[in-house]
């Protein structure tokens, strides 16, 4: 054990004074203990053992189901490191407003000393962190999420001081007194009042994505909000994919694709569906690791329609969080297979049915499940190296104005597109849902530091690499007149995916492309628009660059950009000006 983690432990404990202090080491007897432990208080109840063993739902306070992004701070020395997009805070007044919530907030409670690695424990690029937390629920999904106890104490035994500190407490649970602070420069996380996953699983977003953003700004390699797929084609070769999407837009489905096209060699493998740790590898191509050991996925809407290896993977082993119950202690959420059941037990714990008029599962209700459940768990999801990358795509939920799926013309265009992508909100963060918000890279909530050298630091890397990915933009979400769904999406996604790959084992001489303002747009015959159903007129809107909506697009663009002043880097300040112009109806 590194003796610094024993003085952090030492010190912490003296202010949040905790009854008892416990060092976790991850084995199954610990493990036991805990959920017993949980159980017999009610923090958990245990599910159905014949169809779900060893899966237990925990119900949280009805205020506390989403990342509170109001409450997310950055706290770096200067304002202007934290940038537009972030609430800053400086760590001055993080000592004066958040460190005095931490004042006895265990009295009473055990603290857990939950030592982990984000990475497999034989890569390069792991990295080490330790969580103290007053949750026994916390323990035990960041058991699930990355690989934690003995294997991470090992690592620290060797003396590394390269660890991240992340002090975690319930607190009083109440928002007034909520705050996730980050310290990109000390490298260490703060936070108090929420046990959600994204507040409180501080592997994730708050190390994995915030604090790993900076790190590797200045170590030269990219943390960021991506799935990871290898795609099978009928020749047997797999094409590395990355993909980043906002909260709750289908990465976890995406990266669990079920391939219509099996039975003629197509076929969809997962390397992660959450999270990717890019390094730029010695032959000039990008490689990908993921960080995290398992899935904090979404459940409403998932079924065995949507993502049947999903549904397979949560059937043991599982934590489901905030989802509602059947008499027989079975888990349901809206848009489960088969009929609504005629009674439930909703997710606050009240009688339910369907004439109650409200959701029985919470929207942002979540399961968290070993990604060694995943039937279709790529063999090389833990190589040491990552795997590497030969497509990124950028995805937003948009119901006009963004095509199916475009591809960008270089890597600089390909990191404005990225740039420059927005969605509507989702129940994955509190707030208003459905508003169209730029969210940069999927990374709006993310991003440990300025986006406008964010930007820079990706151009930076693409520089670097000899032979980066090419960069496309996705939508799976475009609406009709009538605002339903064109695009069937799920497993038919693949048809999509298909594309990108031809497109990169094509290079520069890719055909089947049509050559748009925006980027090259494919032909609804080689998507196979026709053997799906679609309509011409559904397929033509599918596939449509409308100037005007477009030129509306590239104004909010701009005003969004504006924001970055002198951070905004000039080839993005270019890409711009060159979208505009090829949107201008040519000069005569
Ligand atoms: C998540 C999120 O939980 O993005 O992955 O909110
Ligand atoms: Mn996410």
């Amino acid at each position: 054990m590194s003796s610094s983690v024993e003085e952090w432990v030492d010190e912490v404990s003296r202010t949040t004074r905790p009854d008892h202090v416990v060092w976790c080491d991850g084995t199954d007897a610990e493990n036991d203990r805990l959920i017993d432990l949980m159980v017999s208080d009610g923090t958990l109840l245990r599910l159905n053992d014949q169809k779900l063993p060893n899966c237990f739902l925990h119900r949280s306070n009805p205020q506390d189901v989403a990342r509170t992004e109001h409450l997310t701070f950055i706290c770096s020395e200067q304002a202007e490191d934290a940038g537009p997009t972030n609430n800053w805070m400086s760590p001055q007044d993080a000592q004066e407003r958040i460190w005095p919530l931490f004042k006895n907030s265990m009295h009473g409670r055990t603290m857990y000393v939950v030592p982990y690695l984000m990475g497999a424990a034989n890569s390069p690029y792991t990295k080490i962190g330790v969580e103290v937390t007053d949750s026994p629920y916390v323990v035990a999904n960041m058991r699930i999420m990355t690989r934690m106890g003995q294997v991470a104490l090992d690592r620290l035994k060797t003396g590394s001081a390269d660890w991240v500190p992340g002090l975690h407490s319930l607190g009083d649970l109440s928002p007034d007194r909520r705050f996730i602070a980050h310290f990109p420069e000390t490298r260490t996380i703060w936070s108090v009042g929420s046990g959600y996953g994204g507040n409180a699983l501080l592997g994730k977003k708050c190390y994995a994505l915030r604090i790993a953003s900076t790190m590797g700004r200045d170590q030269g390699w990219l943390a960021e909000h991506m799935l990871i797929l290898g795609l099978e084609s009928p020749d047997g070769d797999v094409t590395y994919i990355a993909g980043a999407f906002p909260s709750a837009c289908g990465k976890t489905n995406l990266a669990m694709l079920k391939s219509p096209f099996e039975s003629d060699g197509w076929k969809v493998w997962t390397v992660g569906e959450d999270i990717a740790w890019i390094n730029v590898g010695p032959d000039g191509r990008l490689w990908a690791i993921n960080p995290e050991a398992g899935y904090f996925g979404v459940a409403p809407g998932t079924n065995r329609k949507t993502n049947p290896n999903a549904m397979d993977a949560v059937s043991q082993n599982s934590i489901f969080t905030n989802v509602a119950i059947t008499d027989d202690r079975d888990v349901w959420w809206e848009g489960m297979d088969g009929p609504v059941p005629q009674r439930l037990i909703d997710w606050q714990g009240n009688p339910w049915t369907p004439a109650s008029g409200t959701k029985a599962a919470h929207p942002n209700s979540r399961f968290t499940t070993p990604a060694t459940q995943n039937p279709v768990l790529s063999t090389h999801w833990e190589d040491p190296q990552g795997v590497p990358l030969s497509a990124i795509l950028f995805g937003g939920r948009r119901a006009r104005t963004v095509p199916l799926v475009y591809k960008s013309f270089d890597w600089e265009h390909g990191v404005f597109l990225g740039a420059t992508m927005a969605s509507e909100t989702t129940a994955a963060a509190t707030g208003a849902v459905g508003v169209v918000r730029r969210d940069p890279m999927a990374m709006l909530p993310f991003c440990g530091y300025n986006m406008g050298d964010y930007w820079a630091h990706w151009l930076e890397v693409g520089k670097r690499a000899a032979s980066p990915p090419a960069i496309f933009q996705v939508n799976w979400f475009r609406t009709d007149d009538q605002g339903q769904y064109i695009w069937p999406g799920f497993g038919e996604n693949m048809r999509v995916l298909r594309w990108v790959r031809d497109q990169v084992r094509a290079g520069n001489g890719a055909s089947d492309g049509r050559e748009t303002p925006v980027g090259i747009v494919p032909t609804p015959e080689v998507i196979g628009t026709r053997d799906l159903g679609l309509s011409a007129a559904d397929a033509d809107t599918l596939f449509e660059i409308d100037r005007d909506d477009w030129l509306r697009e590239a104004e909010d663009q701009h005003a969004f950009l504006q924001k970055f002043g002198d951070r905004l880097p000039a080839a993005i300040r270019e890409q711009h000006q060159a979208l505009q112009d090829r949107l201008s109806p040519v000069a005569v």
